[in-house]
């Protein structure tokens, strides 16, 4: 992508409404712009991180054998009578009606729709296990919209829900997920941590939040150190494995993790001083086990083997991507700008022109930047008139892992120069030698 064709309004300054440093830099980098308190605009830059963890977030829900549809934002109130939550669910809710006096409202999250969807479908032992799962934008009318995406009223969510048949198989279906969320956190380079959960208005009675230590973090969180050098299931993983992945499981409960409201500051304390962490995390995934919380009241049951009706066993498993783009800032960032790990970044390589119209140079520039998309690297190519220090603050402030410098001064001599925005280290090298190194 030439930047001169491109839609990339960063800013030079901080906006003043931004309290925490991924709101800044998101806005700083051009990547969004709010539109209402809690509501923003992905501009293209944006977009292309927000994708990219996306595509992660759903590689490892089809991995774990989760099924990819797509629900409507728009519910009928009706739908939620039916489990009691349109009452109970509060002002959070933003209520609707279509031009027919129906009442409507746009979804804070689907259990009723999906119980609504199995119940029509899938009648027997043999429909399920099953797992669906969908990213759908969401509204919860927060009372507190803030911190950018972090807390938005109109945010997008991964939510999968698991159908089974009895409850041991649905604590397979939940140890699944589990798994499934420790992968994906750590291919977005976050070291996330799962913690015992207050359920809130989703119910049930088994929870994990998924969380990752940043000290702009929402939640106060209480664990033990040794989680943070845990090892993560690899790509191999065998989901169908249900001791192995319950082992996994337990390994990752077995030390001391809650957020405050689940916080048992006795058992903390029984911690050695030197492995306890008190920290602010950011709740960037929730798992829930509720049983037949929804299935009960809306009559989803299958026949079982033995010729009986039960109500089907569930879960709902949700991942915020929109709140995931801001945490990952928030965990990789420094004073220049964002430091966007290579799984999610929106270009891999940026080409600077330090001297835009000389001949040489606009030639060395193009001729990377042919060589690097045909191996299959599309970079960002910054080719306006400005000065050098302004390109070189820009591909700080946006982040890109390798930045490649090719100037007059370094041509004379055959050399570009790489920079790897991680740790600021630089390297002079041949052109051919750099296209080798960044296809990598
Ligand atoms: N139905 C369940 C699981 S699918 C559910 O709604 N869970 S939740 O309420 O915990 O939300 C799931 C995830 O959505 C959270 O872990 C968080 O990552 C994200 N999320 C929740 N509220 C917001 C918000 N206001 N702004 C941005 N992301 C949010």
């Amino acid at each position: 992508m030439r930047l001169s064709r491109y839609f990339l309004p960063t800013l030079r300054e901080s906006p003043r409404e931004a309290e925490i440093v991924s709101h800044k830099l998101m806005l700083r980098a051009g990547m969004m712009r709010q539109e209402a308190a809690g509501i923003y605009a992905f501009l293209p830059l944006g977009l292309r991180v927000l994708q990219k963890v996306c595509a992660i977030v759903r590689e490892e829900q089809d991995r774990a054998g989760a099924i990819e549809m797509l629900m409507p934002t728009i519910q009928s109130a009706d739908l939620w009578r039916e489990s009691g939550r349109y009452d109970a669910y509060g002002k959070e809710m933003l209520r609707i009606k279509d031009r027919h006096e129906r009442e409507m409202l746009y979804g804070p999250t689907n259990e009723e729709m999906i119980t609504e969807i199995f119940r029509a479908y899938c009648k027997s032992y043999k429909d399920v296990p099953l797992n669906l799962y969908h990213i759908q934008w969401k509204f919860r009318d927060e009372v507190r919209p803030r911190f950018g995406l972090m807390r938005g009223r109109e945010f997008l969510m991964k939510d999968a829900y698991s159908f089974d048949l009895d409850q041991a198989s649905a604590r397979h279906a939940y140890n699944k997920m589990f798994v499934a969320y420790l992968r994906t956190f750590a291919r977005l380079g976050l070291k996330s941590i799962p913690m015992r959960a207050d359920t809130g208005p989703i119910g049930g009675d088994l929870s994990h939040e998924f969380i990752i230590l940043a000290p702009t973090g929402e939640s106060e969180v209480f664990c033990h150190k040794d989680y943070l050098d845990f090892p993560v299931p690899d790509a191999g993983v065998n989901f169908d494995d249900i001791p192995g992945l319950q082992a996994t499981v337990d390994k990752w409960t077995s030390l001391y993790a809650a957020t405050s409201e689940m916080h048992d500051k006795a058992a903390f304390e029984k911690i050695a001083a030197d492995k306890q962490v008190s920290a602010r995390g950011i709740e960037v995934g929730h798992i829930f086990y509720f049983g037949t919380k929804y299935s009960a009241p809306m009559n989803a049951n299958v026949t079982g083997p033995d010729g009986k009706d039960v109500p089907v066993h569930m879960g709902s498993y949700g991942i915020g991507p929109s709140r995931l783009v801001a945490a990952i800032i928030e965990a990789s960032h420094d004073d220049a700008g964002i430091i966007w790990p290579e799984p999610v970044a929106p270009w891999r390589v940026v080409i600077l022109n330090l001297k835009q119209g000389d001949a040489a140079t606009d030639s060395a520039c193009e001729q990377l930047y042919r060589q690097l998309t045909g191996r299959g690297i599309e970079p960002l190519y910054h080719d306006l008139d400005e000065r050098p220090g302004a390109k070189f603050a820009m591909a700080d402030l946006i982040g890109i892992p390798w930045q490649v410098m090719i100037g007059p001064r370094g041509l004379a001599e055959g050399k570009v120069e790489v920079k790897r925005r991680a740790d600021g280290s630089k390297e002079l090298m041949s052109l051919v030698a750099a296209v080798d190194r960044l296809a990598k």
